[in-house]
């Protein structure tokens, strides 16, 4: 079975009681749709646990493109004010933006790992891919964090920026491919109907799936195979 999971957040609790749920054999594959970390208090420890799961892979988010350009800068300073003091220029303006995305509590646990451990964070989230193309239960499905921007239809997935994915906007009322479905998390299902508030959206060949964990709301994950929908 191939399962995706929706924007966590930070909330390692979920993240378990998701996994406990699905119950993933070694057969079978997890997809974590980006925005697994910040927010939620528990970013740095969730990494740490999803880079020793082996079937669980995960895409890249707005908040971990970020993490990911500022995570290399701090690795010399002690502190997030030490930080804000010593950077400078373009690396300020980044770090600046990167505390206004709920960042407060990874900033810290990040800065107090030890080399290796920020190493090995760095070297994780280098390995997120910006998109997947699938198929399961004979369906084929095109997975990424918030959308397709500069999109059209004919044009190879590998053609786009990492920021095409992950800063993207999604129109809902729109079907993307005709012969498949696009998976994104990002936009809370509540945003885009307000009747479907914590739960999954299924429209024009969308699958919606950030169901407002991390804003009191549920993580939720869908079974590709079988179109089957999970809530925590
Ligand atoms: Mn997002």
């Amino acid at each position: 079975m191939i399962y995706v999971i929706g924007d966590i957040h930070g909330d390692k609790e979920k993240f378990d009681s998701m996994m406990e749920k699905l119950s993933p054999t070694d057969n079978d594959t997890v997809f974590v749709l980006g925005d697994i970390i910040n927010i939620g208090d528990s970013s740095i420890e969730l990494l740490q646990d999803m880079m020793y799961r082996p079937n669980v892979y995960p895409v890249l988010g707005e908040h971990e493109y970020m993490a990911k350009k500022v995570f290399p800068l701090l690795a010399e300073f002690s502190s997030a004010d030490e930080a804000h003091e010593k950077l400078q220029g373009e690396n300020k303006e980044l770090f600046e933006k990167w505390l206004k995305m709920k960042s407060e509590k990874t900033t810290e646990d990040f800065l107090s790992l030890d080399e290796e451990g920020k190493e090995s964070i760095i070297d994780y989230l280098s390995e997120f891919e910006p998109f997947e193309e699938i198929s399961a239960g004979g369906k084929s499905f095109v997975l990424c964090h918030a959308g397709i921007n500069n999109f059209e239809e004919d044009k190879d997935l590998s053609e786009y920026d990492e920021e095409d994915f992950v800063f993207a906007k999604t129109d809902y009322s729109t079907i993307y491919f005709a012969d498949r479905y696009l998976v994104t998390g990002h936009t809370p299902t509540a945003v885009i109907d307000r009747s479907l508030t914590g739960k999954v959206y299924s429209k024009k060949r969308h699958l919606a799936i950030d169901c407002g964990c991390g804003y009191g709301g549920r993580l939720a994950a869908v079974c590709l195979d079988k179109l089957k929908v999970y809530y925590v």
